[in-house]
């Protein structure tokens, strides 16, 4: 192959770089790139970083027989000897290919592009769901791509001047990518350090509560989701990248606007008190027909409309405006913060402190509203207020004010694209309509007559129901859709309507196959 070397119009004739040299600032970058990531996983208090998720396969992927030799070999060293290879090979490949990167400038940016994408693959396969490892991901991908462009730019660049300026503006580069990689990892650490305390506290915690007993037959056992949604298993919304770490000793919720007298609550304060103890489940508006962002825990708190109480509500008030300590807020009617249902200040969810995920130290739940309007998690500041007078997070965005729960009814079983064998099946799933309660649910099967569905055992109407419909089935294609009907005598509309701007509507529906 020849190539032609043109003159630049500016500057000076330089000696090209060296392959030792771009691989240098390949690896200055490779290493950038890897500290950032780990700094974004400590940030967002991810359980694996993207390099840990990647060792965790390469572990996974090898022979047991190979893996014993090697831990024989090694001892207890196996797992900073996997982890730094797996860095080292890392450094290794790209500054391989940041050596390239004169001749054939692509060739970086497409190897980064792979191990992103080994990355990605890997954080996915230790945890599905969450944007925090993907996005610890990205932020390695891009620190490599830009930090590499960035170190070579001097190397490459005729318009640095003369060899010497070359050098001394790539050195000075070095220096910059490793001071800042150093910095902003410490600062990951530093943000790291914090969420590992407020985790610490929260182990220690010896709160006066109970796990609560799921009532008999709620749970019909035919594989629907569990009546109790596990801690671990329960969806996750907020718009916070990563979660507010309070301190028990550090939280204090302040009650203020309409009200005769200012209330402050410190934590110690809260659990002191009688702590009231509900079965709620909590549904998100975002929640398709068909979806799980819907699940059911056992929640210990006290009233809202204690702690109002003692504030002494104005009676112009309609609305409780509710913010966390991460700025979020929503609109609450007043009503039902007051009324005689269940609206808590949690502090444990099934018997556990709060999850930091889900808002410990202190959150609210409300039977009956979409979270978006009432389940402040990480809650600081309750201002007594109208709705006329204040807008909040969510409805700034054109989600509706006051957004009461919509009756809902979902399939679990027969799961999606599941084969049954002919004869006796099981369909069930659950059904909602907090604080007004469930009073049918009715299912069709291959467009025939609506049969009533059996139901679970409930303590109350603030949980969601399970049903089931045993039926006989002969081989091949099926469908079935469900509908419920709650107590106040509405049955669920077919009409379908987007999420947007107060939770969908219309039927679930399930096709399948027997035999
Ligand atoms: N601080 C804060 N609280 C919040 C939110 C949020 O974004 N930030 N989202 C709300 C929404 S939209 C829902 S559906 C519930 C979800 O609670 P969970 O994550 O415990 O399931 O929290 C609510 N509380
Ligand atoms: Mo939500």
């Amino acid at each position: 192959m020849t190539t032609t070397v043109e003159q630049p119009d500016v500057g000076v004739a330089r000696t090209p770089p060296s392959r030792g040299v771009l691989a240098v600032a390949g690896v200055v970058a490779g290493a950038s790139g890897i500290a950032l990531s780990q700094a974004t996983a400590w940030a967002l208090r991810l359980d694996t970083s993207p390099v840990g998720a990647v060792a965790a396969v390469v572990r996974d992927a090898t022979p047991g027989r190979l893996a014993e030799a090697l831990i024989g070999l090694v001892g207890t060293l196996d797992k900073p000897l996997l982890l730094g290879g797996t860095v080292l090979v890392l450094l290794a490949v790209i500054g391989y290919a940041a050596s390239w990167v004169r001749r054939v400038p692509l060739v970086p940016d497409l190897v980064f592009l792979a191990l992103g994408g080994v990355g990605l693959a890997a954080v996915m396969s230790q945890r599905p769901g969450g944007v925090g490892a993907p996005l610890a991901v990205l932020v390695g991908l891009m620190t490599w791509v830009v930090s590499l462009r960035l170190l070579t730019g001097p190397l490459l660049d005729d318009r640095h001047g003369t060899d010497a300026d070359a050098r001394r503006q790539f050195l000075r580069r070095v220096g910059l990518v490793v001071v800042g990689a150093a910095a902003v990892t410490a600062a990951g650490r530093f943000a790291g350090g914090a969420r590992r305390q407020v985790e610490q506290s929260r182990r220690l915690l010896r709160l006066p509560v109970r796990a609560g007993d799921v009532p008999q037959a709620a749970d019909l056992k035919v594989g629907i989701s569990p009546w109790r949604t596990p801690n671990a298993d329960f969806y996750q919304i907020h718009t916070a990248l990563a979660s507010p770490t309070i301190r028990p000793e550090d939280w204090e919720l302040r009650i203020h606007g309409l009200v005769d007298r200012e209330v402050r609550v410190g934590y110690q304060d809260l659990v002191g008190r009688e702590l009231t103890e509900a079965w709620v489940t909590l549904c998100c508006v975002s929640n398709e027909v068909g979806g799980d962002l819907v699940g059911n825990a056992f929640w210990s708190g006290v009233p809202v409309r204690e702690l109002l109480a003692r504030a002494g509500v104005d009676a112009s008030a309609d609305c409780v405006l509710q913010t966390s300590d991460d700025g979020w807020t929503c609109s609450t009617p007043l009503e039902a913060l007051t009324d005689d249902r269940d609206a808590l200040l949690a502090v444990a969810m099934n018997g556990q402190p709060l999850p930091v995920e889900h808002g410990f130290p202190v959150r609210v739940v409300v039977p009956g509203l979409y979270g978006y309007v009432s389940a402040t998690k990480w809650v600081v500041d309750l201002e007594v207020t109208r709705f006329a007078d204040v807008t909040a997070f969510w409805t700034e965005r054109g989600w509706g004010e006051r957004g009461p729960v919509k009756t809902q009814s979902r399939i679990d079983v027969p799961r999606d694209g599941e084969s049954l064998a002919a004869g006796r099946v099981a369909l069930g799933g659950v059904a909602w309509a907090q604080h007004t309660g469930i009073a049918k649910v009715e299912v069709q099967v291959d467009g025939g007559a609506w049969q009533e569905a059996e139901l679970g055992g409930v303590p109350d109407d603030d949980t969601w129901v399970q049903w089931l419909l045993r039926t006989d089935l002969d081989e091949g294609d099926h469908e079935v859709v469900v509908r419920a009907t709650d107590k106040s005598g509405y049955t669920q509309t077919p009409v379908e309507t987007d999420v947007v701007p107060d939770g969908a509507t219309g039927w679930d529906s399930r096709r399948f196959r027997v035999g």
